[in-house]
């Protein structure tokens, strides 16, 4: 297969933000009455913030209690305690073998791209220090659906003008492989193959350490 771009998730690929969303879901759920654990946590993971809410909501069997303006003012807070803890992230937080990866993407004149639902993810790179090895982030306000929908990977494709038969996603949500082969891309998932091989991704990692670009170039051969 060519690879003429590569489009990543963010959290769970790039780094680890996810105990943040948890930890501040979790406070927010607690003070709902209800509450949620880790195997719960799993559902969250690259769903959207209002759907996360919903979900926290059908979970508590609260569902129908609240008004669309109160859910609006319930996510508005869950981020607002998510960004206070964002405070934490520095250069330090990039797993391995990301940075490099992304360097060897740059020299081959492989476009990147973040394709992640977070509405925090430009400050979430520039804490990183990683903005500049991007091409294009996506907006998740510029796509009508979410993952598993193959929206935003289609539109970051469509960003760097590279049809999605040369794309590779890299995602470690169920959601998330599923959006990249609804995209009609190749999906490099990362974390566990009984999580992530259902889904229908090409191949799973168990950590981004064993990425690289030389890696990426076998896929498909
Ligand atoms: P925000 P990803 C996702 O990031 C997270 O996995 C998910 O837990 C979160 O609800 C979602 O972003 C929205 O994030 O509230 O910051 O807009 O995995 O798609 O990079
Ligand atoms: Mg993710």
């Amino acid at each position: 297969m060519i690879i003429k771009a590569v489009l990543f998730d963010l959290d769970g690929v790039i780094t680890d933000t996810a105990e943040y969303h948890y930890v501040a879901w979790k406070q927010l759920a607690a003070q709902l009455g209800i509450e949620i654990d880790e195997a719960f946590n799993e559902q969250l993971k690259g769903v959207s913030r209002m759907e996360s809410l919903e979900r926290i909501l059908r979970h508590g069997n609260r569902a129908n209690d609240l008004s669309a303006e109160e859910k609006i003012a319930l996510a508005t807070q869950k981020n607002n305690e998510y960004v206070k803890l964002l405070v934490n992230v520095s250069p330090k937080d990039v797993y391995p073998g990301i940075r490099e990866l992304l360097l060897e993407l740059r020299a081959a004149d492989v476009r990147t791209v973040i394709a992640s639902a977070s509405k925090n993810a430009p400050q979430i790179l520039n804490s990183l220090a990683l903005t500049d090895l991007f091409d294009y982030i996506v907006n998740p306000d510029e796509v009508a659906h979410g993952k598993p929908a193959p929206d935003i990977f289609l539109r970051g494709a469509e960003a760097v003008g590279v049809n999605p038969a040369f794309c590779v996603g890299i995602e470690d949500a169920q959601a998330g492989v599923e959006a990249i082969k609804s995209a009609k891309m190749v999906a490099v998932g990362i974390g566990e193959e009984h999580v992530l091989k259902p889904s229908g991704t090409d191949v799973v990692l168990p950590s981004t350490g064993s990425l690289s670009w030389s890696f990426l170039q076998t896929l498909g051969e």
